[in-house]
């Protein structure tokens, strides 16, 4: 996909090796904190396409899929697919290059697409400064493709945190000398050749900020197809750079903070979530290409620490009603709770039966499908820029035209709040549909309109009149 096709897209993110067996077991037991192989694979996640589209996501984003230092360690088994050893060949524990493929183009009869993850930092090893590779390391077998051996260990300087390797003694990822042609030429033409010749849609992008940042506009522009990056940085200027030098769209983690502290409790930081939407819309580029999401593998699931399902819910809305393209963690539909340390966050989603009755399972559902009737009435709504229509201790009004949500952390139970919004994009005497409740209101003769939030229930207002075919709630 390009990146006007993409930003109408919704991504749902597996771990292969977690999300379905090939022989589609739904007891197959999966200990997470023994961080080995639990058995997931392509035929399996193949089996499970209908389940993602049920819900309306077009992309699945799948773990790396290229072979991994084998056997075990403190810290596990490669069961994640980021210990590369070989970009030339595969990971033979989610299946075979003939697996892959007709994944591949199972979804694409469906209409959807897959998002493979790449890994260029580094590769795995267990020598950390006495690491010499070998034909095992594929086109990297020379201690000259390498940087020279330094951990790294200080944020506050960048060629430390770009020239360095991450991980530890047991699991070291030896750093790649991506300032050598060589090396830069290998991975230019293996991602060429990947795309070409398995049709993967849209890649993502690994440790992003621990390579130079004018290494990834050759590399994105071999691949030939939508990219987005993994900074991990909270700090708005620091990741903008990245959209600005290196790729059209990052993972959206600036907003990631703000967000969990804006509903993690009943008494979290609202301003301060609103304030860094305003942010983003003056230190982004284009917000509209951002990665938003709630969960991933390498954080604590949201409902770790909250389980207030009104919260939750609320968390849940904000990726899919603010610029950007939404993405959610797998499990997260089913409740999946994860706990503090990544590995707990890696569930066995086949033990959930994938369970289609859930409300998250539906209110994802609903939420595509707002945004896809929104995109299909008025294009340019995936490039209008949100802004915040209002905002109190308790919620945050965003209005992203022709769509207006308001989020609140009242949490359930918390009865009926109401607040009025002015200024907003509709005429007087607009009937507005709330995707999520379905029920229908209208702005007031001076454009204003009235907003009860009721037990804390989160509501997403679209123009009643552009709900064609009425495919936004339908069924309910
Ligand atoms: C394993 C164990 C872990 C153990 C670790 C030492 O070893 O599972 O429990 O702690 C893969 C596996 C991991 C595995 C690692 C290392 O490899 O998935 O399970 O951890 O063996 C990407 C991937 C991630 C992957 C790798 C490596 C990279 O998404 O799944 O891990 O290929 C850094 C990197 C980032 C990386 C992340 C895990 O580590 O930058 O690319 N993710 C600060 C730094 C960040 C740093 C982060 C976590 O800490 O700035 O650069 O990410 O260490 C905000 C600040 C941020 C700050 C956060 C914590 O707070 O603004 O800057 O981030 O407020
Ligand atoms: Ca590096």
């Amino acid at each position: 996909y390009d990146n006007d096709a993409m930003r109408s897209k919704a991504v749902y993110q597996v771990l292969t090796d977690r999300f379905a067996t090939s022989d589609g077991s739904t007891t197959q037991p999966c200990d997470v904190s023994a961080m080995s192989y639990c058995g997931g694979t392509y035929k399996g996640l193949a089996g499970k396409l209908d389940y993602i589209k049920g819900m309306g996501f077009d992309v699945i984003w799948i773990s790396p899929i290229v072979s991994n230092i084998g056997g075990n360690t403190s810290l596990g088994e490669s069961y994640h697919g980021y210990w590369t050893q070989d970009i030339y060949s595969l990971n033979e524990a989610f299946g075979s290059e003939a697996d892959l493929k007709d994944l591949i183009s199972q979804a694409k009869a469906k209409d959807m697409g897959i998002m493979v993850d790449v890994v260029v930092n580094h590769v795995a090893a267990t020598a950390s400064g006495n690491f010499i590779p070998n034909d095992s390391y594929g086109p990297f077998n020379s201690t000259a493709q390498y940087h020279p051996f330094c951990w790294v260990d200080d944020y506050n300087n960048q060629t430390n945190v770009e020239q360095c390797s991450l991980g530890n003694t047991d699991v070291t990822l030896q750093d790649l000398d991506t300032e050598d042609p060589n090396v830069v030429q290998i991975f230019n033409s293996w991602i060429k050749g990947l795309i070409a010749d398995y049709g993967f849609e849209a890649i993502r992008i690994d440790t992003v900020k621990h390579v130079r940042k004018d290494f990834w506009p050759a590399f994105v522009d071999a691949a030939g197809v939508y990219a987005v990056g993994e900074v991990l940085d909270g700090y708005p200027p620091y990741v903008a750079a990245y959209q600005k030098q290196s790729m059209d769209s990052v993972f959206n983690y600036p907003v990631y903070f703000p967000l969990k502290a804006a509903f993690n409790s009943t008494s979290g930081n609202m301003s301060a979530l609103s304030e860094m939407v305003t942010t983003l819309t003056t230190t982004f580029d284009d917000t509209t290409m951002l990665g938003n999401f709630l969960d991933n593998h390498d954080n604590s699931r949201f409902e770790a620490t909250v389980n207030d399902k009104m919260l939750i819910m609320n968390a849940a809305t904000f990726p899919f009603v603010s610029d950007g393209i939404p993405y959610v963690y797998y499990g997260q539909e089913q409740g999946f709770t994860g706990g503090e340390i990544d590995y707990e966050n890696r569930e066995a989603m086949w033990l959930s039966n994938f369970n289609t009755e859930t409300d998250m399972y539906k209110h994802f559902g609903k939420l595509n499908t707002a945004r896809s009737v929104m995109g299909q009435a008025q294009p340019s709504f995936y490039t209008t820029k949100a802004s915040i229509a209002d905002s109190t201790d308790s919620e945050i009004a965003i209005s992203k035209p022709p769509m207006l949500s308001v989020l609140s952390n009242r949490g359930a139970g918390s009865g009926s709040n109401t607040m009025k919004l002015n200024n907003l994009a509709y005429d007087a005497n607009t009937q507005l549909l709330d995707v999520i409740g379905c029920k229908t209101y209208s702005t007031n003769g001076d454009k204003s309109l009235d907003v009860t939030v009721q037990d804390g229930a989160p509501q997403v207002f679209v123009p009643a009149s552009l709900n064609q075919d009425n495919k936004i709630c339908s069924s309910t």
